[in-house]
């Protein structure tokens, strides 16, 4: 095993991954940029680091800074977390010249799921199903028109470098399709340095189902079921559950031992995620694959009893996975509610500041994956992420009351936060029926209450 891992993040995830290490018995490194000083990483390392001035680009995304501390350090691997260096293919490589064990799959791999377009015909050669699209990227104006006549309107232009929504465009009749081809270019070059895009048939209200996985060093693949994370706002999830209703056990035995033939041949290694869209007809279709754990991996953690990140250090320090798919027994239900640092009534505006009094809540089912404290301040350089809520139940049903029993416990003042969105949300009775898609949250806006809803008072 490791003897002293880095964890290049900060927030809960850093926290998160803290905590793995301390039960595996290896020693942590935090890192820590001016603005996380008081960051509770930093008190619960055995060693920190500042590393320098709160934009991300001087701090959590300074290869060089990072990569000197761990050599310092004499750390044997780095764990990145999600977002910051979790994707980036350059920091594995330099990772993998230093003799360091970056703790995710080869630098080929994430570079390789990274171009959207590349995943999805790597991932339609090994028989997962895509939607219908362009080959590959493409550019020829005519030939565009050509295909999108045959295709049939609405399609969707996405950028080959985005991912998250980011570069796409909606096309619902041929007069838009140049124009909208343009603007999706541009957009996609000035935000990735790559104008590469390719088109699909658009879906119109699909749910985003995705499947987690967990890949060792020795050819053994398991998947741990499916989330639920439709419901979302602009392209940043809010709540997801485990597993998804609509998902049978044996369209998830299907889904599961086609997604996992895949991983297996491109010779995956790690946590995975491969994100898929579902029509109204419940078919999926592959849409992207995440090389990291992810913000919502504590569902799945919370329905089949698997700690994902102890067992993701565990495959990269080379151990074989010590359970097989038939040991992964799936039970009950979970939900993840993501508090964050915004104000719902506000349009979501962010809302840093200084947490002045903090009760979390507590009892049967109850799960807070959380950095927050009282008197801890939230700083406004980064994503709004105080703490995720997490709740498991026997049923949907149990897992919904439980969360809004455990909502109506949590006290946070001194800064807005998500909480009374999410007690608003799970009232809705097309959420509460399992009625929901990507567009819930256009279909069903989120309504302030009349009066305010009063949580206890820390
Ligand atoms: C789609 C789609 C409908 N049809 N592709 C959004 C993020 C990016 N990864 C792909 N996305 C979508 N691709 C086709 N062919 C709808 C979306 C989409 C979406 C997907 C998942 C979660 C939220 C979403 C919100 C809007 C659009």
């Amino acid at each position: 095993m490791f003897n002293k891992v880095l964890i290049a993040n900060r927030g809960e995830i850093a926290l998160r991954v803290l905590r793995a290490c301390q039960e595996l018995g290896i020693k942590t490194v935090a890192i820590y940029s001016q603005a996380d000083e008081d960051s509770l990483h930093v008190q619960f390392a055995d060693e920190a680091y500042c590393i320098g001035e709160a934009p991300a680009a001087k701090s959590y995304l300074n290869i060089p800074k990072v990569m000197s501390i761990a050599v310092m350090a004499k750390v044997d691997a780095i764990h990145p977390g999600y977002g910051f260096l979790a994707e980036n293919p350059d920091f594995a490589r330099i990772c993998e010249e230093h003799h360091i064990k970056f703790i995710g799959p080869s630098a080929e791999i994430i570079e390789k799921m990274g171009d959207k377009a590349t995943a999805k015909k790597t991932m339609d050669a090994l028989g997962v199903p895509v939607i219908k699209g362009t080959d590959g990227t493409v550019s020829d104006i005519e030939l565009i028109k050509q295909w999108a006549k045959l295709t049939g309107f609405p399609v969707i232009i996405k950028a080959t470098a985005g991912g998250g929504g980011k570069g796409m465009r909606v096309v619902r009749s041929e007069s838009e399709l140049e124009s909208q081809l343009e603007m999706a270019r541009t957009e996609a070059q000035a935000a990735f340095s790559n104008d590469g895009v390719y088109l699909e048939k658009y879906l119109e209200n699909p749910r985003h189902i995705e499947f987690q996985v967990l890949a060792d060093e020795h050819g053994n693949v398991v998947h741990i079921g499916e989330r639920e994370c439709s419901v979302q706002r602009r392209h940043q999830k809010l709540l997801e559950e485990a597993p998804s209703i609509v998902m049978t056990d044996e369209t998830r035995e299907k889904m599961g031992s086609v997604v996992l033939k895949a991983i297996r041949k491109i010779g995956y290694t790690g946590a995975g995620t491969i994100e898929l869209l579902c029509d109204g007809d419940h078919n999926f279709y592959f849409m992207e694959m995440n090389t990291r754990i992810q913000v919502e991996h504590t569902v799945s953690e919370m329905i089949s009893g698997i700690d994902l990140v102890k067992e993701q250090i565990k495959v990269a320090a080379g151990h074989p996975l010590s359970f097989t798919q038939d040991d992964i027994k799936l039970t009950g239900h979970a939900i993840e509610c993501r508090i964050n640092a915004e104000n719902p009534d506000l349009d979501f505006r962010p809302s840093p500041g200084t947490i002045e009094g903090y009760i979390a809540p507590g009892g049967p089912g109850v799960r807070i994956d959380s950095h927050a404290y009282p008197g801890y301040t939230i700083p406004p350089f980064y994503d709004s992420l105080v703490g995720k809520l997490v709740v498991w139940g026997a049923n949907r049903q149990e897992a919904i009351e439980r969360t809004k029993r455990a909502l109506a416990e949590y006290g946070i003042t001194g800064i807005d936060t998500t909480i009374g969105f999410h007690q608003w949300l799970l009232e809705q009775p097309d959420f509460v029926d399992g009625n929901i898609s990507t567009n819930f949250l256009t279909e069903h806006p989120y309504q302030p209450p009349v009066l305010p809803t009063t949580g206890p008072t820390p």
